[in-house]
């Protein structure tokens, strides 16, 4: 088991393409994102009694899980802690967690339940870091605080790892020290030694790359950029401003649905995933607008997932079209700006058999041209789904570009 190849292990997500980030925790009760304790400079003691007043009656993990499926979501990540140290989960190493305060229930233990539930993949987000260790700020002066607070993550990460069953994704967060504090990141956490540990209790786990190890997940955060074929990435992002994913309370500027799919498609396009972030409020309900943006890209997903779930990296140009995503010989033109009458894709060496419409069915004609233009002919004036409409292309054999020896050809009429 523990010889699981880099692809098996992968294999899953690199279908699953779409996942749930949450952020919450005592922050939420401020309202004012998960940096507040820091960016606000809030003493520790002062803090820390918001564990008194984080007791989520609304709580529902069934209901968070239900969303994410309704998403067309196939997996989530949950911060079980985030920089300011509080645990959502019982730690034997720590007083500073949901079980201990106000609350009285351990979150982790329930949000996996409920996940694993409705069939979706569970991921922990952890930070190593912990806002409220001096040695975290200055290791070489604090040097038993600095050891206390690794250890201290040492230990909660094997509680993580071994009190909840099957995890499928460990997410690290925080490995970056200070920016005056020059030190090998892999080396203050000895990440070496956890890592070995994780994969020693979760054989089939992913672990993303922030622990100053490579491992098996690049994090691209709030952009959406593909890594190389073969390793696996995943973009997160969230659905309002970019400086916060924890509950803000008044955070008007949110992405559209258009732009939320046009991402998605962007991931699928590079064989990533996107892990979109909702910041529950502290009473443990979603907002309606991130909801319904959930939903509606569910909805979307459910008409058009087939160009996206196992997608594969499609040789073509979109041009100022679009973008392809592939199956074997099918190829996917998520056309992100409908032309209106014809849509042209140029250097297309593969011979077309059929295409139409993925999401009604209905033929499209074309034709090609020698020089390697593929023309989508007489579109509708209108795009078929006002976000982005998907056009379903069979090929008679994998999708190839031509590739363009004479760059002056494509004057004449020649492709090369
Ligand atoms: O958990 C989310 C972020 O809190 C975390 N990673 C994602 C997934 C993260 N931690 N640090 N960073 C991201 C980068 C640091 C950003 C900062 Fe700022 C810019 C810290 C201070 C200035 C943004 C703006 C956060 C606080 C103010």
């Amino acid at each position: 088991m523990a010889d699981l190849s880099y692809e098996e292990r992968m294999k899953w997500f690199h279908e699953a393409r779409f996942g749930l980030f949450i952020h919450w925790g005592l922050y939420s009760v401020l309202g004012r994102g998960e940096w507040v304790m820091f960016n606000e400079r809030i003493p520790k003691a002062h803090y820390a009694r918001l564990a008194d007043q984080f007791n989520p009656r609304r709580f529902d993990a069934d209901a968070w899980a239900a969303l994410a499926v309704e998403a067309g979501m196939k997996y989530a990540v949950l911060t079980t802690r985030h920089h300011d140290g509080f645990c959502l989960f019982d730690s034997e190493v720590s007083d500073f967690t949901a079980p201990k305060g106000a609350a009285r229930r351990d979150f982790v233990a329930e949000y996996v339940q409920a996940f694993r539930r409705a069939g979706l993949k569970v991921g922990f987000y952890y930070s190593l870091l912990d806002w409220r260790f001096p040695g975290y700020w200055a290791p070489d002066k604090e040097k038993a605080s600095a050891e206390a607070m690794v250890e201290q993550a040492h230990a909660q990460v094997r509680e993580l790892m071994t009190n909840y069953g099957k995890i499928d994704v460990l997410w690290y967060d925080g490995g970056w020290l200070p920016r005056e504090v020059r030190k090998d990141v892999a080396k203050f956490w000895r990440a070496q030694e956890l890592n070995r540990a994780v994969r020693e209790y979760q054989p089939h786990i992913l672990i993303n790359n922030r622990s100053g190890l490579e491992e098996d997940l690049d994090t691209p955060e709030q952009h959406v950029t593909a890594s190389r074929a073969g390793r696996g990435w995943e973009s997160c992002m969230t659905i309002g401003d970019s400086c916060g994913w924890g509950f803000i309370r008044n955070n008007p500027n949110l992405k559209t649905l258009t732009q939320l799919l046009q991402n998605l498609v962007i991931a699928a396009a590079g064989e990533g995933n996107y892990l979109l972030n909702v910041g529950p409020q502290p009473d443990g309900t979603v907002r309606k607008e991130e909801q319904t943006r959930l939903r509606d890209m569910g909805r979307w997903l459910q008409a058009n997932g087939e160009a996206i779930y196992g997608s594969q990296r499609c040789a073509l140009h979109g041009g100022m079209v679009g973008l392809w995503t592939r199956k074997r010989n099918l190829g996917y033109l998520h056309i992100f700006r409908w032309p209106g009458y014809d849509a042209a894709i140029p250097l297309v060496k593969t011979r077309v058999r059929r295409a139409w419409v993925l999401a009604t069915g209905e033929e499209v004609r074309f034709r090609q041209e020698h020089n390697g233009r593929l023309i989508l002919e007489a579109l509708p004036a209108y795009p078929p789904d006002s976000d982005v409409s998907v056009l379903k292309v069979e090929f008679e054999g994998e999708p190839e570009a031509l590739k363009e020896k004479d760059r002056a050809a494509w004057l004449a009429g020649k492709a090369r």
